[in-house]
């Protein structure tokens, strides 16, 4: 199913253009991943990484890039990475990529939403709407995260 941008309510016509992500580093898995049946949550490891502690929480794990899966990241240590859910696909050897959907600068999301009564936050928990391209109309971005404009006012 296909849509033109008259189908699509306020969308202002941003329906195939790339949203610019701000996207996020990529690896090798050093080791299968661990499933705890407790937590509902596996482990993976790239014993070569030197992620900052915490750094990646909230943002997606695309564990094996030759597949279109991706699990949602609840807490990561320097070198290791914790996801809800079961990841038994053998991954030591394969290539990781952990995917950041915020915005970047130049996306053209940005501004390009509709408002919805009783939106006040993106999912990190951010003020929106807020005036992403600085002029002078904080509009809702396109997306879960509401780009922030250094010395962006919300809700103006
Ligand atoms: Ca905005």
């Amino acid at each position: 199913m296909t849509f033109n941008a008259t189908e699509i309510v306020n969308g202002g016509g941003n329906i195939d253009a790339d949203p610019l992500f701000v996207g996020g580093p990529t690896g090798t898995w050093t080791q299968n991943a661990a499933y705890d049946a407790k937590t509902f949550q596996s482990t993976l490891t790239d014993a070569k990484a030197t992620w900052e502690p915490g750094q990646l929480k909230g943002k997606l794990l695309q564990p094996d890039t030759e597949g279109k899966l991706q699990y949602a990241i609840v807490a990561n240590g320097a070198n290791s990475v914790t996801i809800w859910g079961k990841c038994a696909a053998p991954l030591n050897g394969k290539t990781y990529r952990i995917n950041d959907c915020h915005l970047q600068a130049n996306s053209p999301c940005i501004d390009a939403g509709a408002k919805l009564a009783g939106v006040t936050n993106d999912l990190d928990g951010a003020p929106r709407p807020v005036d992403g391209n600085k002029d002078g109309n904080a509009l809702p971005d396109i997306g879960a995260f509401e780009y922030a404009a250094p010395n962006a006012a919300a809700g103006k």
